[in-house]
């Protein structure tokens, strides 16, 4: 009796301890930023105003590692998914790969996705929606040299590539979002880190996966330009006032 009380007692120990595990506020943060580009506005990394149609918007994917040691034990291992713009809304554009950012360049399974129009608006995004292992996402996977890539604090973010996002049509004040949406598959984990110094791997849809964003875009012609539309407004009044 006193025996299995102890088992028991051992028992609810390692139950306790697990979910202590489990439940740590660790995870991992997919952040898809807006950083410049040409006819772009950046007002901050998830707001951009475009001014033409034409106007490209150039792209980082990060990856933040937030452990719950506060310990610089943090890393990233590899990761991906798709880029895609919203069907809604008038502003319109197509999706380019870019480049992986070292030390995210690794032989075996890294690679820069492929532009293709998930959501059927005719106008591309990049990457896919398939489960199956060779399907065109960004993926992200470390070199190995160290591996995983640890950041130097607690809770390190990682540049993992870059995109462009070249605007296609835009009416004044259209809007559109681009959201990073983390590769999820069936028969193993795409993503994995390391979370205060233990390895940790989830599938796309995990809780413990989130995104920031997403960025919003909006087509705000510059006032030079506004004022030239002004002034040929004015001019074509006048003209037909003397006609
Ligand atoms: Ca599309
Ligand atoms: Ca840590």
């Amino acid at each position: 009796m006193k025996t299995s009380r102890t088992l028991l007692t051992i028992a609810a120990v390692g139950v306790a301890v697990a979910c202590l595990v489990g439940s740590a506020n660790g995870g991992l943060i997919y952040d898809l930023r807006a950083v410049g580009g040409t006819n772009v506005t950046v007002v901050d990394s998830h707001t951009v105003n475009v001014t033409a149609v034409g106007a490209v918007v150039n792209l980082q994917l990060w990856a933040t590692v937030t452990g719950a040691d506060n310990v610089a034990n943090d890393g990233f291992i590899s990761g991906g998914g798709s880029i895609i713009g919203a069907s809604t809304g008038l502003l319109k554009g197509n999706m380019s790969a870019g480049t992986n950012v070292e030390p995210f360049i690794n032989a075996i399974g890294d690679q820069v996705g492929t532009p293709v129009d998930l959501n059927s608006d005719g106008y591309l995004d990049l990457g896919s929606t398939s489960n199956t292992a060779s399907a065109p996402y960004f993926m992200a996977v470390s070199d190995g040299s160290p591996t995983p890539a640890y950041g130097t604090v607690a809770n390190p973010s990682f540049m993992l590539g870059t995109f462009t996002y070249t605007v296609a049509a835009g009416p004044q004040n259209s809007t559109t979002t681009l959201t990073f949406a983390p590769r999820i598959k069936k028969t193993s984990s795409p993503h994995q880190v390391m979370m205060d110094g233990g390895l940790v791997s989830y599938n796309g849809n995990d809780a413990a996966v989130s995104v920031s964003g997403p960025i919003n875009l909006s087509m705000v012609p510059e006032p030079a330009t506004m004022a030239l539309l002004g002034l040929g407004g004015l001019g074509m009044l006048l003209r037909r006032r003397r006609a």
